[in-house]
């Protein structure tokens, strides 16, 4: 090998030998993963021993370089198998320490902190109460409903715009995430003849942008009352009694004309602003318009009912769809449907 320098070599060498017998030291007292890390650092770190012996290679003519190259890299790999050879052996020490620990059974733990009762299924069993002692049915059904039973059946075709505001989570070309517990609607009149009186809470998604009064996920109230002679005074009455128990007697309920192609003639619910009554024209819970709305509600539309076989000649009905989390924005004054989702223990406890 022409122009190979022993001297050079073999102080390279020893100087390989010495950092290798040194890291092995910091292995051996090193008994954690912090230690074993804090050695590797300060041995193959980019600014450790090792990367100052590397860069001393420049020092050496050119032709030798390789050959020392090789060697360090020998060493480097020596390094690393003892390091990974201690990290399993202090891992499986940690296990047995763990393991011989003696656990006294008998001191006392720590007190479980019991949940308390969500806001929002106080709203839906307080509401579903009210109904039930007017003689109406609770009824639950799936989350996951065919455009049918959303759409179709509801008098919205494929195509209709309405479709537009109950855009969902689609599962496939026909399944999606029930935008609204209408479709409970026409399950239940479907499977059951008339009279019908049924509450029918239930969790909804809508693909609508997060804020202090929306979310993709949460809860509706639907009713719905079908039989002889029912009219939109008996819808009145009703829901202006549930917002009286639900959020006392000083809240106001009004009714606008509105539009859903399930009903004729609609009307959107609204009740007055629990946070600023109307005064503020700032206010962050109702925009300065003084109400919050509801929901939605009306007289059940004929072909609805012509669809489930219901003759539109001889009955009636009315339904209305009612936001859970709307509603106990209002009844506990909070500023942000945010805020239920939040699992915050400390939030929800102040309102059990
Ligand atoms: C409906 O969903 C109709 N199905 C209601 C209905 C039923 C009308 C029966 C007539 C007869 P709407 O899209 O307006 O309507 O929603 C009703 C209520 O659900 C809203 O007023 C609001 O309180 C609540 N809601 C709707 N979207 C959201 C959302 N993204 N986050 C929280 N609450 C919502």
């Amino acid at each position: 090998m022409p122009g190979f320098s022993f001297a050079a070599m073999s102080e390279l060498n020893e100087r390989l030998t010495d950092l290798h017998a040194r890291f092995e030291r910091a292995l051996e007292v090193a008994s954690d993963e912090r230690s074993l890390e804090a050695a590797r650092a300060q041995y193959l770190g980019r600014s450790g021993d090792l990367a100052a012996i590397r860069r001393s290679i420049g020092r050496l003519p050119s032709d030798e370089r390789p050959t020392a190259g090789k060697e360090i890299n020998d060493a480097v790999a020596a390094m690393e198998e003892l390091l990974e050879r201690r990290r399993v052996k202090v891992a499986s020490h940690a296990v047995e320490e763990a393991l011989s620990r003696r656990v006294d059974v008998t001191f006392p733990a720590p007190e479980a902190r019991l949940g308390s009762t969500h806001p929002i299924r106080h709203v839906i069993e307080d509401a579903c109460t009210y109904f039930e002692r007017r003689g109406f049915a609770v009824v639950l059904g799936p989350e996951v409903e065919p455009d049918y039973y959303n759409f179709d059946a509801l008098n919205i075709p494929p195509e209709h715009p309405a479709r537009e505001g109950f855009d969902s989570f689609w599962i496939d070309e026909t399944l999606l995430l029930r935008p609204h517990t209408s479709p409970m609607q026409i399950r239940t009149m479907q499977n059951h003849r008339p009279p019908i009186a049924i509450i029918a809470p239930g969790k909804c998604y809508r693909r609508d942008a997060v804020d202090a009064r929306h979310h993709f996920q949460f809860h509706q109230l639907e009713g719905l009352l079908v039989a002889e002679g029912v009219h939109f005074g008996h819808l009145k009455g009703m829901l202006a009694g549930l917002c009286r128990v639900l959020l006392g007697a000083h809240q106001s309920v009004r009714f606008r004309p509105s539009f859903f192609p399930f009903t004729e003639p609609s009307a959107e619910v609204d009740t007055t602003c629990p946070k600023c009554g109307g005064s503020a024209t700032a206010c962050s819970m109702c925009g300065g318009s003084g109400w919050i709305e509801l929901g939605g509600a009306g007289m059940v539309h004929a072909n609805v009912l012509r669809e489930v076989g219901y003759d539109p000649q001889r009955l009636s009905g009315w339904a209305f769809g009612f936001g859970a989390e709307r509603i106990a924005l209002a009844r506990y004054d909070v500023d942000d449907i945010r805020r239920f989702i939040d699992s915050d223990p400390d939030f929800l406890e102040q309102l059990a």
